[in-house]
């Protein structure tokens, strides 16, 4: 082998290290790509328990299938308590609804506890007398002390019905029980709960700020 043939196969040989270095650097980089790529965007998010009471046919299956973004049930009575989750832009809420029957009422307080907030909704298309049960139940769980100060959203269902009681006349009935403690009033009806989800991100936010 003469000394051109040599310097020739040297250079051949220094660009085919130079390739390979390259070929290895692109694997690395594309591999960091795939890797952050198939990484999911965001932290896994934050989980609030919340609690759902209200009347026998108040609305709250209807209410909380329509939040979860489920096919809202056939009407039937809730059974014991269900539980839905519900996605809010920084929160997961852990919904669960005590049935409203009379019967389940008289056990709802065993259930109180190790929750962050209260979803209490009232039938607009309740009578006056029937008003006025809701606003004792309501006062007489805020009055369970596994419930004392825990924020309350009240929610004025049916408000789609002609003849519904509106939310100012609810809100003017149950102020009187919330001694202070932080709350709110919306209304809602069959495929309307936008004003809800909305009251429930200020409230997830409220309590995750503080
Ligand atoms: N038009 C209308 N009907 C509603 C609305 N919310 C509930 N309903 C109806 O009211 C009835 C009772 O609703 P549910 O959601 O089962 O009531 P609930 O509070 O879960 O009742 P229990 O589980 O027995 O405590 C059903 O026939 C629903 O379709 C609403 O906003 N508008
Ligand atoms: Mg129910």
């Amino acid at each position: 082998m003469n000394s051109t043939e040599y310097e020739s196969i040297s250079i051949a040989r220094s660009r085919y290290a130079g390739c390979c270095l390259a070929c290895g650097i692109c694997k690395i980089l594309c591999y960091t790509i795939c890797c952050r790529a198939c990484r999911p965007a965001t932290q896994p998010k934050e989980e609030l328990t919340l609690l759902c009471l209200g009347l026998e046919g108040a609305g709250k299956s209807t209410l909380l299938a329509e939040l979860a973004g489920e096919t809202v049930p056939e009407a039937e009575p809730t059974i014991g308590f269900s539980i839905k989750a519900v996605l809010m832009e920084r929160v997961v809420l852990s919904v669960k609804e005590l049935g409203g029957g009379p019967t389940i009422r008289e056990y709802w307080e065993r259930y109180f506890s190790g929750h962050d907030a209260v979803i209490f909704v009232i039938d607009s298309m309740s009578s006056d007398e029937q008003l006025s049960e809701s606003v004792t139940c309501l006062s007489r769980c805020l009055a369970s002390s596994a419930l004392r100060g825990l924020p309350v959203l009240v929610v004025c269902s049916k408000q789609d019905k002609t003849g519904s009681k509106s939310v100012d006349h609810v809100k003017a009935m149950v102020e009187s029980v919330m001694d202070g403690r932080k709350w709110s009033i919306v209304g809602s009806s069959q495929r309307g709960v936008e004003a809800v989800k909305k009251e429930l991100e200020e409230i997830a936010n409220s309590i995750i700020d503080n």
